[in-house]
């Protein structure tokens, strides 16, 4: 009888663990790009389906792009050819391009585990500061 009832109470309280983890499964991420930054309203995630807002907030009327590669590298140190981060030598999620001055776009990414680096590869721009490191969790 006691046994039984500690096993249920020890069901319940799992259930309880693991609601608010399943409630994060789709999470969105508010981005906003300037002229020398990628600023993120939080820098992770849970595992699961991720939802990038990305606006251009740039005072400029200079297009950006938002690209999602995965990797264990420090943000400001990928290689760089011509002003533009070798995409290809990364594992590469998504991207949305050509984002306008003041509009916004969204890109929904399905995400596992691991360490991401979120840059804007329009030339110079990775150089000018458009990186930003970003953790998906279990
Ligand atoms: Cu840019």
């Amino acid at each position: 009888m006691n046994i039984d009832r500690n096993n249920a109470v020890c069901v319940l309280v799992a259930i309880a663990l693991v609601a608010p983890l399943s409630g994060h499964a789709n999470d969105i991420i508010h981005v906003r790009l300037t002229n020398t930054s990628i600023q993120l309203d939080t820098d992770a995630a849970k595992a699961g389906r991720v939802t990038f807002e990305v606006t251009n907030a740039a005072d400029s009327n200079t297009e950006h792009e938002l690209v999602v590669l995965r990797t264990d590298a420090d943000e400001a140190r990928l290689p760089v050819q011509n002003g533009q981060v070798t995409e290809s030598r990364f594992t590469k999620m998504g991207e949305v391009e050509d984002v306008r001055t003041r509009s916004t776009k969204r890109l929904s990414l399905k995400l596992e585990p691991g360490r991401y680096v979120l840059i804007c590869n329009r030339p110079g721009h990775y150089a000018m500061g458009m990186h930003k490191s970003f953790v998906v969790a279990r």
